[in-house]
């Protein structure tokens, strides 16, 4: 059997039942739409590479645990964006928008299941930053998952307009509670473990970067359709680039230079990675 390749199969029409081969090949055709997903799959390899050569001396437990949680990071993502481009976790789904009308769109369904697993190692690598307690980690990443999952369900739901709609409201809420624990909650448990200064930066990093992601949600091609699926789907390579790389590049290197204030972070809360002698 022939294997159909961009160049070789006419463009076929979006609808519901392409097969997975047929996705793969309209992804291919769209240069836009391809460079966005092929452009994060090479910054993360770039990312694994440069991450395991920064953590090669790190002997602190805490901080090694950082590194492992912030490396899950570009490992995920070029899982994520393989699974875009090769047409795996894309679907054509009737969306219903306002106004009555519905339009066969192509939905990024991948991106918000590996969030799922994505984002709740960025919490956990700050979290362990700001010397938190189990609880407040705890809340924070399951918060973090019900936020994904339901803005899954979101972007899936076909059958109604309002249920969409309800569904993103339900991710924001889960969002809110992950705010207040970035923004309330762990600036104090820095302040106290003496990370407060490069706690400060990657906090608003990410809250500044993640509030773009329900934005671009709502105006995208699963929202009010204001931007095109290719407009879209650059708006989340974008903002991942910031939130994931530059992100995870900025703490580790932090690491790198303060294993001794990171080994120091802990006691009382999370504690050390391994059981102390004391
Ligand atoms: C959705 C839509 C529904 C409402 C909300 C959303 C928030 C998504 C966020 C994603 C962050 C992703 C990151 C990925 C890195 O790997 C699901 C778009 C609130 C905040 C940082």
């Amino acid at each position: 059997m022939a294997i159909p390749t961009a160049a070789s199969t006419p463009a076929v029409a979006l609808t519901a039942d392409l097969t997975q081969a047929e996705l793969f090949t309209q992804i291919a055709g769209n240069a836009s739409l391809s460079a966005s997903f092929w452009i994060n799959i090479a910054l993360a390899g770039v990312a694994i590479l440069l991450f395991v050569y920064m953590g090669r001396n790190v002997a602190d437990s805490r901080a090694q645990l950082i590194f492992v949680a912030t490396m899950m990071v570009p490992l995920v993502s070029i899982s994520s964006y393989t699974g875009l481009v090769s047409g795996l976790t894309v679907s054509v789904i009737s969306v219903p928008y306002p106004g009555g009308g519905s339009e066969e769109v192509l939905i990024m369904w991948g991106r918000y299941l590996t969030w799922a697993l994505s984002t709740p190692m960025i919490l956990i690598a700050l979290g362990l930053l700001a010397g938190t307690n189990l609880t407040k980690l705890f809340t924070a990443v399951v918060m973090d998952i019900g936020m994904c999952i339901t803005g899954l369900a979101a972007a899936l739901t076909t059958s109604s307009l309002l249920l969409r709609w309800f569904w993103y409201l339900l991710s924001c809420a889960f969002f809110v509670a992950v705010l207040y624990v970035l923004l309330v909650e762990w600036p104090a448990d820095a302040r106290e473990a003496g990370t407060a200064e490069i706690f400060g930066t990657l906090k608003t990093l990410t809250v500044v970067l993640w509030l773009g992601y329900p934005i671009f949600w709502a105006l995208g091609s699963e929202g009010l359709a204001v931007l095109t699926t290719t407009q879209t789907s650059w708006a989340y390579s974008l903002l991942d680039v910031g939130a994931k790389y530059v992100f995870a590049f900025l703490l580790l290197r932090w690491v790198v230079a303060n294993q001794n204030v990171i080994s120091t972070v802990g006691s009382g809360s999370l504690g050390a990675a391994t059981a102390s002698a004391d």
